[in-house]
């Protein structure tokens, strides 16, 4: 693993020499779904774990394997795999790592398909799934058990930005001999190394930043290299084959290019966008890492280098004013998903969070009014230009 130069740099051309490709600076993309043996003999190691080498592309594939390790020595972490999706990074790793009769105790709030996905799948095989709110990371030492397999949290989480120490959290599930797995989407390694501050295993969308242009999507796991070799082996290969295809490997590889560039422009922007929010007389709250009135700031400034570019807030007139504001936008589009170019807003009771029951958004903490801005790359002045217009002011609301 080269550390030795910096994050952009790596991000760049970590492991990866032209003069090994005829000089072609970009890596060679390898559209191939098989590879030819050498001998008979040659295949039949390679299967039986004896010889190194490419078998088939539900196992590995060398454009695949270029941007594994390019996340790897990003994350900090010894090893990386690429899979089809997030949804496909998550899955593959839980289901290597669990069996029936253990328990995850994971954070309050997950996005919406996670949490589908751990309580109506994973429950189903017998696998306990139980909730704490893990931002005081001492609530994690009463409900921790023998049967406690993993301890699984977002921070930020999706949508509501709650943190969780990540340190704090590793000490206490390590004392009980679970695992962390952390989902850094949100974050991403230039903002935080979760496998720096105690974690074991990050899951990553990278449909999200990494990739960074909306169009491709993707997920990427980092752990140890035995990890992440059973992960291959068990959860991807065999239990979801939600394998990378090698073109989408090479749109995240362009996009880990740009990422610092993009997260220092995205942060940035959202900081402004956020202390202007706070400002305005028809917002009630905002949830932003970066600003000294959110709960957890002191966290955030510890673990995160800077606060990130996901917004979440709520207007004075809750969720009709709300949907009244996202429908006059003119250049903040309406759309689910995250870290693309462009500015994106959703609302999450409704859209990326509908997997929970009114009842489950109660208790998970997404309230009904709550409205989630993905703040992109446009001039900061557009966007809140944008925003302006589309607020309302309180005499217009007192005026309807
Ligand atoms: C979204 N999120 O709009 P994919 N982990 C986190 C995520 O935010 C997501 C995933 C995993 C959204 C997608 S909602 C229908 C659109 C923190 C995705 C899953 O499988 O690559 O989509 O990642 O919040």
């Amino acid at each position: 693993m080269n550390t030795s130069k910096g994050f952009a740099t790596r991000a760049i051309h970590h492991a990866y020499n032209p003069q090994d490709n005829e000089g072609s600076l970009t890596p060679p993309l390898h559209l191939t779904s098989t590879f030819a043996f050498e001998s008979a003999e040659a295949g039949g190691e390679m299967f039986a774990g004896e010889r190194q080498g490419h078998i088939y592309s539900r196992i590995s594939n060398p454009t695949c394997d270029l941007l594994e390790q390019r996340i790897a020595t990003l994350e900090g972490a010894e090893a990386g795999l690429a899979l089809a999706s997030g949804m496909g990074a998550i899955t593959a790793t839980l289901w290597t790592l669990l069996s029936p009769g253990d328990e995850v105790i994971v954070d309050k709030t997950l996005y919406g398909c996670t949490f589908a996905y751990m309580q109506h799948g994973l429950a189903k095989w017998g696998v306990k799934i139980t909730h704490i709110d893990l931002t005081e990371a001492e609530n994690l030492r009463g409900a921790i058990s023998e049967k406690t397999r993993v301890v699984y949290f977002e921070t930020p989480a999706n949508p509501n930005m709650r943190l969780v120490d990540i340190a704090a959290v590793s000490a206490i599930a390590h004392a009980g001999g679970a695992s962390v797995v952390v989902d850094n989407t949100y974050a991403t390694p230039y903002l935080t190394r979760p496998i720096e501050h105690g974690a074991d295993i990050v899951v990553h969308s990278a449909t999200k930043y990494l990739g960074g242009h909306g169009d491709v999507v993707a997920g990427l796991v980092v752990g140890t290299l035995e990890q992440v070799t059973d992960i291959r082996i068990v959860g991807m290969k065999d239990m979801t084959g939600a394998v990378m295809a090698p073109f989408n490997a090479m749109l995240i590889l362009r996009g880990l290019k740009t990422l610092a560039l993009r997260m220092d422009r995205h942060c940035a922007s959202a900081l402004t966008v956020a202390q202007w929010l706070e400002a305005h007389p028809s917002v009630g709250v905002v949830h932003f890492p970066g600003l000294e009135r959110f709960p957890q700031y002191d966290t955030a400034k510890r673990q995160m280098s800077q606060a990130g570019a996901m917004i979440a807030f709520e207007l004075n007139g809750g969720l009709e004013e709300g949907r009244a504001m996202m429908n006059r936008l003119k250049l903040i589009q309406r759309a689910v998903s995250l870290g693309d170019a462009e500015t994106l807003i959703q609302h999450p009771a409704s859209m990326t969070h509908s997997t929970y029951t009114p009842e489950e958004r109660a208790v998970h903490g997404i309230s009904d009014g709550l409205i989630r801005l993905s703040v992109g790359l446009e001039e900061v002045e557009d966007i809140l230009a944008d925003l302006a217009q589309s607020l309302p002011m309180p005499a217009d609301i007192a005026a309807e």
